[in-house]
């Protein structure tokens, strides 16, 4: 174990005892967002409850409350995809080096991050396996096999898999992990138009991924030559920004991998005139890395803040007894709310727990981010109401029971909306257009995302990666947005004074 990791552990063992002595208080986290952001992230996501750490390093174990989030968004994803006809299947963990190694540009500079089996038992293997990082060597040849005439295209598949990459930078849960879920699209076309077209298809979904389900502000633009995937024609991404850290973060990416692949794979068909040509390939993927980004947006003091869509459970009742109090009747009554609940289709549960005290589970949910609590007690159950608080912003309101259904759905519903527009405000209060190297400089001192005229050169990107470089990291151009701005004539680069070619965000990143 290197230092850094022992102390890692014993730091862990610690947190672990001060969090079993929370858990019988109900203290919450020992951190706070403002003041640690790196330790907050660190404690929320084993007190919420979403992961736990592992002995190693940069593995996590995902827990229910995890795999309930990655399931509802993959239901969305799997569904809409299925309507672009795109085919689930399932490719092998393992790469054979001659392959992996075919497409150089390709791994040239990730070849450090593959790891390898070389063993079996205690002989070694004649020739060691790699393990997949990434697909395309794994299922290229196979669309080389099954790709014969124009009547074979478009060829569109989609798996959901695991992928290992040996991290050497500071492992962080679902930011960077070795071992990640995602799911990968491969897809090939006779022509250019059509890939170009999916391309932007799958980056929309992806949009609705954040913004829709995880109540997160994307940006949609194209990478720079420097920052896009180097096996391939043009990279799309979503673009997030975690306002506590001031660093952009890619939320997930769309490539047009153009012709590259099929040549080295020798993906090729008869088209429609008879003559041998090329296919037009796409890879596309998002990962669980979306939970973690959700998590650092939304997260507070008190835990996770899960927006209603993501939740597993979006609704908790919680039963409050007092002393001489009807309490079978409170049970009762939390039982009709969870079923009035559950049959509307709200994901909704009680927690019926006799050995905590409904403070202890206030807090315990609240730690989870359950967006809406019902507490029902003794009044309640006179007036024929519940209380509602709101996680978000722990606004408590009385619901009659005759509309708590309406009611609970306008609240999920503004839940969902009202972390969209505050995310939406702390993203856009961090957005400073910069149009000369000074105000850049200051703007980047001030954690901000940089919007600034660029001539669109890779020397001035990597000029501006060496001048920026620090100890918190070098800042890179996040993405040029398709919803550009208007770039007046003779405005020039911010870093070359260059006529400016493009509006770009720049920033430092995870
Ligand atoms: C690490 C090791 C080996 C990223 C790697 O983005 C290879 C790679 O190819 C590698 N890390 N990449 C780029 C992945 C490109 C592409 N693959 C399919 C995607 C979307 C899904």
């Amino acid at each position: 174990m290197a230092g850094g990791e022992a102390k890692k552990a014993s730091t862990n063992a610690s947190n672990r005892k001060k969090k079993e002595v929370k858990k019988e208080t109900g203290l919450g986290l020992s951190s706070k967002k403002d003041e640690n952001f790196g330790e907050w992230y660190s404690e929320i996501v084993v007190s919420g409850e979403l992961i736990e750490y592992y002995d190693i390093s940069g593995c996590y174990i995902l827990r229910p409350w995890t795999m309930s989030i990655w399931e509802i968004m993959q239901a969305f994803f799997d569904a809409e995809i299925k309507k672009m006809k795109i085919k689930n299947c399932y490719f092998p963990l393992f790469v054979s080096p001659g392959v992996l190694q075919k497409e150089k540009d390709h791994i040239e500079g990730f070849a450090p991050e593959v790891a390898w089996v070389t063993k079996s038992g205690q002989s070694d293997l004649d020739v060691p396996i790699a393990i997949r990082p990434t697909s395309e060597t794994v299922m290229y040849p196979y669309f080389s096999k099954w790709i014969r005439g124009h009547r074979d295209l478009p060829l569109k598949l989609n798996q959901w898999c695991n992928v290992v990459r040996w991290e050497f930078s500071n492992p962080t849960p679902f930011i960077r992990s070795r071992e990640f879920l995602w799911q990968e699209g491969h897809t090939a076309f006779a022509a250019k138009e059509e890939a170009d077209k999916e391309v932007l298809e799958i980056l929309e979904l992806y949009r609705r991924i954040y913004e829709d389900y995880l109540a997160i502000p994307v940006i949609k633009g194209k990478k720079s030559e420097h920052e896009k995937f180097a096996g391939g024609l043009y990279t799309t991404s979503v673009e997030a920004f975690i306002p506590h850290t001031g660093r952009g973060i890619q939320g997930a990416t769309s490539h047009c991998l153009g012709q590259n692949f099929a040549k080295m794979f020798e993906i090729d068909f008869e088209n429609d005139k008879g003559e041998k040509a090329m296919v037009w390939q796409n890879s596309w993927a998002y990962s669980t890395r979306t939970i973690g980004v959700m998590v650092m947006v939304h997260g507070d003091d008190k835990g996770l803040v899960l927006p209603p869509k993501i939740a597993a459970v979006q609704v908790i009742v919680i039963p409050v007894p007092y002393k001489d109090a009807d309490t079978k009747g409170i049970f009762d009554a939390c039982d009709d709310t969870v079923k009035a609940l559950n049959e509307s289709g709200f994901r909704a549960e009680a927690d019926f727990r006799d050995n905590y005290s409904p403070g202890w589970k206030y807090s315990h949910w609240e730690m989870k981010g359950v967006p809406l609590r019902i507490e029902i007690g003794p009044k309640d159950l006179a007036n024929d109401q519940v209380r509602a608080v709101r996680r978000d912003n722990s606004a408590k309101c009385d619901i009659p029971r005759a509309s708590l259904v309406e009611q609970v759905k306008d609240m999920l519903d503004d839940i969902q909306q009202s972390l969209f527009d505050v995310a939406k405000q702390n993203r856009d209060a961090c957005v400073q257009v910069a149009k000369t190297w000074d105000e850049f400089m200051e703007a980047l001192n001030n954690k901000k995302m940089i919007l600034a005229p660029w001539c669109d050169e890779e020397e001035v990107e990597k000029d501006v990666k060496a001048r920026t470089k620090g100890e918190i990291g070098a800042a890179k151009t996040l993405c040029s947005p398709f919803d550009q701005p208007a770039l007046d004539e003779g405005t020039l680069c911010f870093a070359s004074g260059k006529p400016a070619k493009k509006w770009t965000y720049w920033g430092r990143s995870y």
